[in-house]
């Protein structure tokens, strides 16, 4: 997955590249700043001492040394004060000059925090959605991956109106359908059980008798590779159109294509879903073809039920609230 949001400490991450969110002089300071020049030791502000510091919107690259990423580009975000100077421009061009930088060193994957959001002051929701913003148009024209490390839990916030909507959405639909679900399964199984008993039966039969089984298996449905290619020429996408708005690797799309009978995971199909923009009909047929199907005993298939009756297939914004409600994310 291009984009992942993930909650780490950036000096642990294993990429070719991570972002500092370092101060005009580049001589090193306190938050993340403090903890990558710790973690990677004394060389590094050796190294930083010969850049001559660096502008607020730029960029600059050293070498790692002992972190486990091979490169540490450090940006300079701008000190917020009330919206209204420049920050947002000038936080956007840190990432827009950083990726440029971590593609002319040939780095597949990066690492970003969220710059200016700590002791520069930048609303963390609204730095959050500049990162988003920045890096998924870069990754519209380029190939990398590119990770936004979030270090505390409460960094994270969705706005507070889709934070309770969805909780209220969550609440109705899985409290207390969760626990009929559970008195109801109880309930399917005892039935149930008889029933499959005879089935095995038939299957038995059925399995003596070759040549059904084989007239069978010449009618199978449409396959989940299929359909998305199907889907896709219906919407009148590209292939590059539909994987990257799914924010789904362009390896897997090319295996999903070439193989017909390919068995995606269950994120990946909804991924494809909301890329295609597909109503909740569609997605729970695609859901079948794989296997699938969305359940009310699970948050994450309400949150993205949730949002596909909202009509709002922006996968970025399903991340973040995924992320805010400790869901896996999409597109993974
Ligand atoms: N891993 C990931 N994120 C982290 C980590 C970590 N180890 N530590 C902190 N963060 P800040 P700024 C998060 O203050 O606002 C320095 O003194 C943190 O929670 O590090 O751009 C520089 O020298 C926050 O969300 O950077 C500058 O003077 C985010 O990283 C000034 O601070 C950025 O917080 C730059 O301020």
């Amino acid at each position: 997955m291009p984009l992942q949001i993930i909650r780490n400490d950036i000096t642990k991450m294993q990429v070719d590249a991570i972002v500092n969110a370092a101060n005009e002089s580049l001589l090193g300071g306190g938050g993340v700043d403090g903890c990558i020049h710790r973690a990677a030791g004394a060389a590094l502000l050796a190294e930083c001492r010969t850049l001559g510091g660096c502008k607020t919107g730029c960029a600059k690259i050293t070498k790692g040394y002992r972190l486990p990423a091979k490169y540490v580009i450090h940006t300079v975000g701008p000190i917020y004060k009330d919206g209204n100077q420049g920050e947002q421009a000038l936080l956007e061009s840190c990432y827009k000059t950083s990726l440029q930088l971590a593609k002319e060193y040939g780095c597949e994957s990066v690492a970003f925090p969220l710059i200016s959001s700590g002791v520069y002051s930048y609303p963390k929701d609204q730095a959050l959605k500049v990162a988003i913003d920045m890096i998924s148009s870069f990754l519209l024209e380029n190939e990398m991956t590119v990770y936004i490390v979030i270090f505390d839990k409460a960094a994270y916030q969705i706005g507070e109106k889709l934070f309770s909507d969805i909780a209220e959405y969550i609440d109705d639909h899985y409290v207390d359908e969760h626990t009929d679900y559970r008195r109801e399964s109880i309930r399917m199984n005892a039935l149930m059980k008889p029933i499959m008993a005879i089935d095995d039966a038939c299957a038995c039969k059925a399995m003596a008798v070759g040549s059904g089984l084989d007239d069978a298996l010449s009618q199978m449905d449409e396959s989940f590779s299929e359909m998305l290619l199907r889907k896709i020429d219906e919407r009148g996408m590209t292939d590059a159109q539909c994987y990257k708005k799914a924010n789904i690797d362009r390896k897997l799309f090319s295996k999903i294509r070439s193989d017909v009978n390919y068995k995606p995971s269950k994120p990946t199909v909804l991924a494809f879903a909301i890329s295609l923009e597909l109503s909740l009909a569609e997605t729970k047929d695609m859901l079948m073809k794989a296997g699938f199907a969305l359940s009310h005993s699970n948050k994450f298939d309400i949150i993205i039920e949730y949002f596909i009756k909202n009509e709002n297939y922006n996968i970025f914004e399903i991340n973040e609230a995924l992320f805010a409600f400790d869901q896996s994310l999409l597109g993974v």
